[in-house]
């Protein structure tokens, strides 16, 4: 939306609060601008949420457009919130952050299935697909998404997750999953992104799902953003690529040994070549996303990821400039050690390096950030004149429908390059 088309919402519809929601660093300049927007147009009750709100709140709070912010899961906080502004009392509510006060955190919710199914009958799905600029496009419309599970196993140093959805990780039975994919099936939705950070954590939970899915929905494709290969087995890889799991983005994030320790990034690298293999022989659109910057990391540190990275056998790959995110232990560290002071929020680059490394310049890391491409797509130029590359190729479009999904994906990262 534009600045016009906000105002022009919020003259229509007159609202009395404003909830706006941010789950990136990168992303409170928009926040602030939005709630700017907000403000000058009345006086609505701001209350800003997400993942960035939760871990920057008492910053936030101070500014004058955010009335409060919201932390953690927002589900029941919210309803609290709108029945106190009607009678009159919002400031005790738990987890959030008032002007005044900073109120105890809320506990996770622990019973996912028991939340209700987002009503979504007026949502215009062709809209947002209309407009999404993504290049991992879909096979299938209209889409939408369903977040099964919540938190993550794993502690991963450069990542929030754990901060902000607690140290569990909780997931909808498999009934409640089908319930829902069943109610967006009969609205024509017929491809699901499932919004989860390990939606492969319970095994028996994913090839259940899986099954009842070839069972009842064998019209529906599915898709999920970065999952940890460690959850991942040949097996698995089988079944959800029957179910219709088409496209899977393994989040690697290290390419040494060494560098895994030293983010407690649990990964074994050579099964996921193996993984790769597999679900590049199933006919899956495989994509691998990779993490450079490490404080630590050196530039050999750096280049052995690459080497390893691109020789993987991915169709696409995603080299990451390290983000700073508050609430992550890298960042914590930086703080304690005074290195960076806590006011990098609302830096706005994904790859441009922020994070300052012990070994290598910003020119350095951005020459090893080009150089990290070249070399990926060096290799991808040398399978696609080899001898195999049709053999490698064919289960991804031995379908007429499969073909035109290829050429999009194709043509979409091609318009994103140039
Ligand atoms: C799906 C997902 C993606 C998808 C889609 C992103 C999108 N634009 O919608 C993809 C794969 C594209 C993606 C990409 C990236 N992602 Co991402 N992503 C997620 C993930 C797994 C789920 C987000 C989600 O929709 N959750 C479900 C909804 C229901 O949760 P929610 O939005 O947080 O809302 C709840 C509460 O926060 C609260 N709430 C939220 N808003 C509001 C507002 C009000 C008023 C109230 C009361 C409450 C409230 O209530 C909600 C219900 O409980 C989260 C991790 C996570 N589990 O949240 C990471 C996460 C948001 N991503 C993250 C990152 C870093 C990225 C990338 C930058 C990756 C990278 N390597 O650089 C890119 C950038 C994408 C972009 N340009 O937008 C970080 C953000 C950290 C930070 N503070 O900046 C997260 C938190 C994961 C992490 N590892 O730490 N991501
Ligand atoms: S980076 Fe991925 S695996 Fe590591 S803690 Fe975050 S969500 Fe979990």
């Amino acid at each position: 939306m534009i600045d016009g088309e906000i105002l022009d919402f919020l003259d229509s519809y007159k609202p009395d609060i404003v909830g706006i929601t941010n789950n990136y660093t990168f992303g409170v300049k928009d926040a602030v601008e939005i709630a700017k927007l907000v403000k000058h147009f009345g006086n609505p009750v701001v209350i800003l949420g997400g993942a960035n709100a939760t871990m920057d709140h008492e910053r936030l709070i101070k500014l004058p457009w955010f009335d409060y912010v919201a932390r953690g899961e927002g589900e029941d906080l919210f309803v609290e919130f709108v029945k106190g502004f009607i009678d009159g009392g919002v400031e005790d509510i738990l987890g959030l952050t008032t002007k005044n006060k900073i109120n105890p955190p809320r506990t996770c919710l622990v019973d996912l299935s028991k939340l209700p199914i987002p009503r979504r009958d007026e949502i215009p799905f062709d809209l947002y697909s209309k407009y999404s600029k993504y290049p991992m496009c879909p096979k299938q419309r209209p889409t939408a998404t369903i977040s099964s599970s919540r938190g993550c196993p794993f502690r991963c140093t450069f990542c929030s997750t754990q901060a902000v959805w607690g140290n569990n990780w909780r997931g909808m039975s498999v009934e409640r999953m089908l319930k829902e994919v069943s109610y967006l099936h009969s609205l024509r939705v017929r491809e699901v992104y499932f919004y989860d950070d390990q939606l492969l954590r319970d095994k028996l939970r994913i090839e259940e799902f899986c099954l009842k899915s070839i069972e009842y929905f064998s019209d529906m494709t599915y898709s999920t953003p970065g999952t940890s290969p460690m959850l991942m087995s040949e097996e698995l890889l089988e079944l959800m690529s029957l179910a219709g799991f088409y496209r899977l983005c393994f989040s690697v994030d290290v390419g040494t040994v060494k560098v895994a320790k030293l983010v407690k990034k649990p990964v074994k690298l050579e099964k996921v070549r193996g993984l790769v293999k597999k679900a590049n022989t199933l006919g899956m659109w495989t994509w691998g996303t990779f993490v450079m910057g490490f404080p630590q990391e050196t530039k050999e540190d750096i280049k052995e990821m690459i080497t390893y990275a691109s020789s993987l056998g991915f169709d696409f790959v995603n080299f990451f400039m390290l983000q700073l995110h508050k609430g992550s232990e890298i960042y914590n560290n930086l703080i304690r050690s005074g290195v960076i002071k806590d006011d990098l929020h609302g830096s706005n680059s994904m790859d441009y390096p922020l994070c300052p490394s012990e070994h290598l310049s910003q020119q350095e890391l951005i020459a090893l950030h080009k150089e990290a491409e070249k070399t990926f797509y060096k290799q991808v130029a040398r399978r696609v004149f080899s001898s195999s590359f049709i053999k490698e190729l064919w289960p991804k479009i031995n379908t007429w429908t499969k073909f035109k999904y290829g050429v999009k994906l194709l043509w979409n990262l091609i318009k994103m390059k140039i």
